[in-house]
């Protein structure tokens, strides 16, 4: 039987990835809004005494100018019923505002807020807020996890925020603009221990060089991508709009891999190694694999993307 999607998801069943991350965010959506707000705000003081987060592009930054000017303006009260509603993901202007937004501006925009309440500009997490048990529970379980795994619960409790977009009857996306691809002179060349397969090498290669609309040629037209926790992203337009929006300035370092004949004169390759994203640069590396099902044409039909359970899993290359 020929591979679909739902098959592809399939190959290298042993990979272990970390499912401590979304144990740990249904969690935190069971705590009350107030305690939410504060957990983020902890998390975030005590990640900063290890890792420094990178200040936002400017050109995410633009988007979210004039709802940050909005609620610059506000008072305390009304700048604080601003960030419960976009944690509830209330029905509001903004909360439908922030869910046009891609996931980099949505960080963008909460670490302007961030640096704001530091200031005092913004409302602050109110001085001795005391977590409750439960909020303080799920915080220590959160500083058990590797950096990785904390940088990603982070995330995704940003971008779980604001109203839900599947909602909304009318919906433009931004459109940010897209940082040119690295010049050729200044490109860089992956290499994995016991792969050579060319589609996999140039895939690492120019999604490091944001050479987006190259990448994209190496899928195949009902080729598919999934995001670590995500289902899979199908079809050309929709990985290539993925790929712009979300994989500027990634910076991928496979290691290992191992390449096996599959059905169909299918190829399936399993590669490990580190990922580093720009908001934090060399300061945190995720333990990643990539699993690629190519066809007899070697164009990738699917390649699954997953955060690793433990740094040992970098080593299991196991069917
Ligand atoms: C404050 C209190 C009030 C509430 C809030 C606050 C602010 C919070 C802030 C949080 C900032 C968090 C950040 C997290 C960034 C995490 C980034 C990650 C990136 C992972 C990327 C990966 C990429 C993998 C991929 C590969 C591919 O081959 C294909 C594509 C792709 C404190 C004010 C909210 C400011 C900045 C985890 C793994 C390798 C799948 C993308
Ligand atoms: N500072 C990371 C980014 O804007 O993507
Ligand atoms: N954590 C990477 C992504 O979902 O895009
Ligand atoms: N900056 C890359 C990401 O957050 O996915």
């Amino acid at each position: 039987m020929p591979f679909t999607i739902d098959s592809a998801r399939n190959i290298f069943p042993n990979t272990l990835s970390a499912d401590a991350v979304p144990a740990l965010t249904a969690r935190f959506n069971q705590l009350s809004t107030e305690d939410q707000l504060a957990w983020i705000w902890f998390a975030y003081l005590e990640m900063g005494k290890t890792v420094t987060v990178a200040a936002p592009g400017a050109a995410n930054m633009q988007f979210a100018e004039p709802t940050l000017d909005e609620i610059k303006k506000m008072n305390f009260q009304q700048q604080s019923q601003v960030m419960c509603d976009l944690a509830n993901r209330a029905d509001t202007p903004i909360c439908r505002t922030y869910a046009t937004w891609t996931a980099n501006i949505k960080l963008g925009f909460w670490y302007r807020l961030g640096e704001w309440m530091e200031q005092g500009i913004v409302a602050p997490i109110p001085k001795g807020y005391k977590l409750s048990a439960n909020a303080s529970a799920v915080l220590q379980t959160l500083q058990g996890l590797d950096s990785g795994q904390q940088i990603t619960v982070l995330r995704n409790t940003v971008l779980d925020m604001g109203f839900d977009p599947s909602k909304m009857d009318s919906f433009t996306r931004v459109n940010e603009p897209v940082a040119p691809p690295t010049e050729m002179s200044k490109r860089t060349e992956v290499a994995i221990a016991g792969v050579t397969n060319p589609a996999v090498l140039n895939y690492m290669n120019l999604l490091n060089a944001n050479d987006f609309d190259e990448l994209i040629k190496l899928f195949t037209p009902d080729g598919a991508l999934q995001p670590p926790f995500k289902r899979p992203i199908v079809g050309k337009d929709a990985v290539l709009r993925f790929f712009k929006e979300e994989c500027p300035n990634l910076k991928l370092a496979p290691e290992r891999g191992i390449s096996e004949p599959a059905e169909d004169g299918y190829t399936q390759i399993k590669v490990t190694g580190k990922v580093q994203t720009p908001w934090f640069g060399a300061g945190v590396g995720m333990n990643m694999s990539w699993r690629f099902l190519l066809n007899s044409e070697n164009k990738i039909f699917f390649v699954a993307i997953d955060l690793l359970a433990s740094p040992k899993e970098l080593l299991n290359l196991a069917g």
